[in-house]
């Protein structure tokens, strides 16, 4: 599976996965749909070339629950980035804003307080054809859009930062 990103942007540098760790956290709401972003970023990830055995997958029930299991494993000093993958369509809930705002919040929220790149591969659409459109059908893959972010982020932490990759099965504690 190949998507393009949908988005116009200035060039990007070619950057690799390899060395790198992932963690994938994703929301089972709307299972379909998130399993196709789950299936970008797996894409995205092994085009990159990472090891197959550096990427781990975590599912919860709904979005809300990706921030606090985003933390934890950006916490768990395991992985060098966290990729957050949900959809959340209004026309299935009243509750839509407060959910969609408070998975966002959340996942900024744990970003900051660790330093580990968390990205944010959640689709928040006002029906379900909108949310098929952003999981690969019409407007690329949230999922694979997110993934390569990761990637970029992680190389140019590494860069600009000297963050080191977290080598495999040895666990950072937390600052
Ligand atoms: C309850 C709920 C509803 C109505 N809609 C969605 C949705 O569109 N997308 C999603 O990811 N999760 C939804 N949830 C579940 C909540 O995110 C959460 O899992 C529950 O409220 C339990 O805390």
């Amino acid at each position: 599976m190949r998507f393009e990103n949908s988005q116009t942007g200035t060039e990007q540098a070619p950057v690799s996965a390899k060395g790198f760790r992932f963690a994938i956290v994703a929301s089972r709401w709307n299972d379909a749909l998130v399993s196709r972003l789950i299936d970008g970023a797996r894409d995205a990830l092994a085009e990159l070339s990472a090891d197959q055995n550096a990427i781990e997958l975590f599912r919860v029930p709904g979005s809300f629950e990706i921030p606090l299991c985003a933390l934890k494993a950006a916490e768990s000093g395991k992985f060098d980035a966290v990729i957050c993958l949900g959809v959340i369509i209004r026309g299935e809930t009243p509750h839509f804003e407060y959910i969609a705002a408070e998975t966002t919040r959340g996942i900024g929220a744990a970003g900051l307080k660790t330093g580990v790149p968390l990205l944010f591969g959640v689709i928040t659409a006002e029906n379900e054809d909108q949310a098929n459109d952003r999981a690969g059908v019409k407007l690329g893959n949230k999922g694979f859009e997110a993934a390569t972010a990761a990637v970029e982020l992680v190389n140019l932490y590494r860069e600009a930062f000297g963050t080191e990759p977290r080598p495999v099965g040895v666990a950072r504690g937390r600052s």
